[in-house]
């Protein structure tokens, strides 16, 4: 049984690391503030008419630019091993571009990391989390091969600046995420929405950009610095709906299109895009009278460059979909798309719990079988869990949360038993924040954010004290109650 039994008491390995994530548009605020430039989401947030679901934005968020001692402060009361933070590249380069260093944001982030050393908690940066400098988008952002040398000047400043105390590294966060969303869609910034074929131009850009910066930091900067560095890519489980061999290959063409289009190139032995995705869009292309592939290729040299370029898998990962594929799928997607590329129609189950997102469910099997197989596809890597969260409509006892918790930690120490090599976990987030277009609508944290006070007062939910004891005892433990819980229930 995959969910953990209410008897069943199990130990994390020594040396395994506990820790809590955030991203600098979400929660820092100060949007204006001593210098910073205009990024992607300040532009989509003041639109007149606004994509976001609340009409919110991020303009104070969780005013951590602020108070960010009080978010050291929370993750010393919960024992963190390690902090997962992202800079905000226009507090840095206000333009986007490195002939102009705002000092005003090289303190901020100085502080912060001092805080978290003075603390003892582990800083572990994230390069970029999605804010990417206006001045840049300009020029047509992540579609650009123009961002690759610009994304590595801001990175070579991040080394410079922080890298003597900064041991950890994260080059991009969700690759996927930033170009279907963003560029392929409407559901991120820059809402550029030309499915089918910004989404590809990205794809190429980002892993071009991500392992610039990883090749720097390998050569002019670990034997000094001594760090890990890697991305971070969002995976979802796909799961056949039936044990046809239509289903199967529309499960693996979702796993394929949704993270082997970035993990592939990385981590894979061959390289490149995944033979799924390259011969779906070359196949739709030639059908749709393009003439080449909407997918661009990748040279020999590119793919060399690009292979093994990650110190670990960063994994975010959430949920499961079901995927199927019948006649029915004929014009169910725009042309060109990426949906219609891909193919597979991918479903929820209803007898899964469901989360506050429309899109999260809580499925420990789906969290398993994904260890499993990035461990099977690409031989073993060291795997940190860059991000696994819950949202809820907000409140304090937040059993939900507890369970998806305790059911996806499980669900790891299988796999960690079954050989996986799994490092790291890390919980999105510490605290409440900004769900991009959905604004305040969905809570992911550890601890409320009163976002009505001019304090944004943080308290910690039930699921706080769960993680605490957690990551004191290295055990999970299902049957244990926080005092101050039990004591309210009474
Ligand atoms: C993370 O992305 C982000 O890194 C983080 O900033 C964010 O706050 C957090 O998740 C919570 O959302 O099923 O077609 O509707 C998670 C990426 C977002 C990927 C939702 C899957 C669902 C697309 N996931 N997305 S759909």
């Amino acid at each position: 049984d995959p969910v953990l039994s209410k008897r069943s008491i199990r130990k994390f390995p020594k040396g395994f690391k506990f820790g809590a994530s955030t991203a600098a548009y979400q929660i820092e605020g100060g949007w204006n503030e001593d210098g910073k430039g205009i990024s992607i989401w300040d532009v989509a947030t003041h639109m007149e008419t606004t994509p976001i679901r609340d009409g919110s934005n991020g303009n104070i968020a969780a005013d951590s630019y602020h108070l960010y001692k009080k978010d050291v402060e929370i993750l010393k009361e919960l024992g963190v091993d390690f902090y997962r933070f992202s800079v905000s590249w226009t507090r840095i380069l206000p333009q986007g571009f490195s002939n102009y260093i705002n000092q005003a944001g090289i303190n901020y982030y100085n502080n912060l990391i001092n805080e978290l050393i003075q603390n003892n908690i582990v800083p572990f940066l994230t390069i970029y989390h999605w804010d990417l400098p206006q001045e840049l988008q300009k020029l047509g952002g992540w579609t650009n091969p123009y961002i690759i040398d610009v994304f590595a000047d801001y990175a070579k400043i991040l080394f410079d600046h922080f890298g003597d105390r900064v041991k950890f590294w994260i080059t991009i966060n969700e690759p996927k995420q930033i170009c279907y969303e963003g560029y392929g869609s409407d559901l991120k910034a820059p809402l550029v929405n030309m499915t089918g074929i910004a989404e590809y131009m990205c794809a190429k850009n980002v892993l071009l950009a991500h392992a610039k910066v990883y090749r720097i930091y390998d050569e002019e900067y670990r034997k000094k610095q001594n760090g890990k560095i890697g991305i971070s890519i969002s995976c979802t489980w796909y799961e056949p709906a039936s044990d046809t061999i239509d289903d199967h290959q529309a499960a693996l063409d979702a796993r394929q299109f949704d993270w082997g289009q970035y993990a592939h190139p990385i981590f894979s032995k061959e390289g490149d895009f995944p033979h799924e995705l390259k011969h779906n869009v070359a196949a739709k292309s030639a059908e749709q009278g393009y003439s080449y592939s909407r997918l661009p290729e990748l040279s020999a040299s590119e793919v060399a460059f690009i292979r093994g370029t990650s110190d670990f898998f960063g994994m975010n990962t959430y949920t499961t979909k079901m995927a199927y594929r019948d006649a029915s799928v004929d014009g169910m997607f725009p042309v060109p798309s990426y949906r219609d590329d891909m193919g597979s129609v991918l479903v929820k189950d209803p007898t899964w719990p469901q989360a506050q997102s429309s899109w999260l469910q809580e499925v420990p099997w789906g969290f398993h079988k994904l260890l499993k197989e990035v461990n099977k596809l690409y031989d073993n890597p060291p795997v940190y869990i860059t991000e696994n969260g819950w949202s809820s409509s907000g409140g304090l006892l937040d059993e939900d949360r507890i369970q998806f918790l305790r059911n996806y930690l499980n669900a790891l120490l299988d796999a960690l038993d079954e050989g996986c090599n799994i490092k790291a976990y890390t919980v999105w987030s510490l605290i409440d924040n900004f769900e991009w277009l959905n604004g305040y609508t969905e809570k992911f944290g550890l601890y409320e954010v009163e976002f009505s006070s001019p304090d944004r007062t943080r308290t910690p939910r039930k699921s706080a004290f769960i993680y605490k004891e957690i990551i004191r005892s290295r055990i999970l433990d299902p049957n244990f109650e926080p005092e101050k819980y039990v004591e309210e229930r009474k």
